[in-house]
């Protein structure tokens, strides 16, 4: 797939019209624009994109297909953006309002593709069933840090756990708690923890991140039982090495906020990011990265690498460390 690339002047020039487009839609939300077959400029949020096709939600919360007008670039689920009806069933969307955040996931070596925008945190989501990933968890947490975004770690289905299995899978997890991330057990199945589930998401705009099967549509249809949203059988998925949810899809909560599903994923890579941001994203890495004997360190075999040495002596996790390594030997391919 070739990618257009604009010229600095192009991507002013753009910025600059998508500004005076939401300058007009917040002046006159009611008058006709000069165009005969557009509507009114509208705000809306979209819900849903296929490509360039999108559900865009009216603020009185009434969805409306819509296309995106060239030069806008990626529009994705959680994007304020200004729209109009069109003459057809269909609207237009013709700009996007400033981003708070944007969760971009990797697709092809050096590729992102946007994710969510507008984004107060992300829950990743993973579960004892089909597996713990803790690497794949530390993916998220450094994007996550990247983007600016607070991240959760949701573990579903504990309701699978006897006792004794939940304790342990709870020692599993306890690094990420030591490191002043929160984490949630629940089961979208019986219920357990759904009142700090409720309580964390309130008000604010969350994505669901996660492995295929972990729960994350399940995890919605909990919270939102009337709406439509598709689960899939387990076996199937890891048989067919099917994900059930194919598009992101952004909902809104009972008591404000909204949450939005995205389809699984497989692996998390971090191409895009070069490796200084990497180590960064691992937050408690920071402060021993200048103390290393050498300034080009690799982490990796050099004497007098501090992190090897606090990783091997415990003071930091062997384990983030192993997998900062392998996330390091990935990029650098
Ligand atoms: N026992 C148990 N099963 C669960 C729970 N949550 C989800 N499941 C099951 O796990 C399977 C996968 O659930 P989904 O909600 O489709 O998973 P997903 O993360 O949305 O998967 P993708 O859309 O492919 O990314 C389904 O068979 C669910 O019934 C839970 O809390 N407990
Ligand atoms: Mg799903
Ligand atoms: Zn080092």
């Amino acid at each position: 797939m070739s990618k257009r690339r604009l010229t600095h002047k192009q991507l002013r020039q753009t910025k600059q019209n998508q500004r005076k487009r939401v300058e007009h839609a917040s002046k006159s939300s009611t008058h006709s624009t000069q165009s005969e077959t557009l509507g009114p400029a509208q705000f809306g949020i979209v819900t849903s994109n296929f490509g360039q096709n999108l559900v865009v939600q009216d603020e009185q919360h009434h969805s409306h297909r819509c296309n995106v007008r060239q030069n806008l670039g990626s529009v994705v689920c959680g994007d304020e953006v200004v729209w109009h009806q069109l003459a057809t069933e269909e609207g237009i969307v013709t700009a996007i309002r400033p981003r708070r955040s944007l969760l971009e996931r990797p697709v092809h070596r050096g590729d992102a593709k946007p994710v969510a925008a507008n984004i107060d945190q992300v829950l990743i989501v993973t579960a004892p069933v089909p597996s713990l990933q803790k690497t794949l968890i530390d993916r998220y947490l450094v994007a996550s840090e990247i983007a600016g975004i607070n991240a959760v770690i949701l573990v579903n289905k504990i309701d699978l756990l006897s006792a004794k299995e939940l304790d342990a899978l709870k020692g599993q997890i306890e690094t990420y708690q030591d490191l002043g991330y929160s984490v949630l057990y629940f089961s979208a199945k019986s219920g357990v923890g759904s009142k700090e589930l409720v309580q964390i998401l309130k008000s604010k705009n969350s994505v669901l991140a996660g492995q295929s099967g972990v729960g994350k549509s399940s995890t919605i249809k909990f919270l939102l039982p009337d709406q439509e949203i598709q689960i899939g059988e387990l076996a199937d998925r890891l048989n067919l090495g099917k994900h059930t949810t194919t598009t992101s899809q952004l909902f809104h909560l009972e008591h404000g906020g909204a949450i939005i599903d995205s389809p699984g994923v497989r692996d998390f890579g971090l191409w895009q990011y070069p490796k200084e941001k990497i180590l960064w994203g691992f937050k408690e890495f920071r402060d021993v990265l200048g103390m290393c004997k050498y300034r080009n360190c690799t982490h990796h075999h050099e004497p007098g690498c501090k992190l090897r040495e606090k990783a091997e002596s415990g003071e930091l996790s062997a384990e983030r460390y192993q997998s900062l390594l392998k996330i390091l030997t990935q990029v650098n391919l």
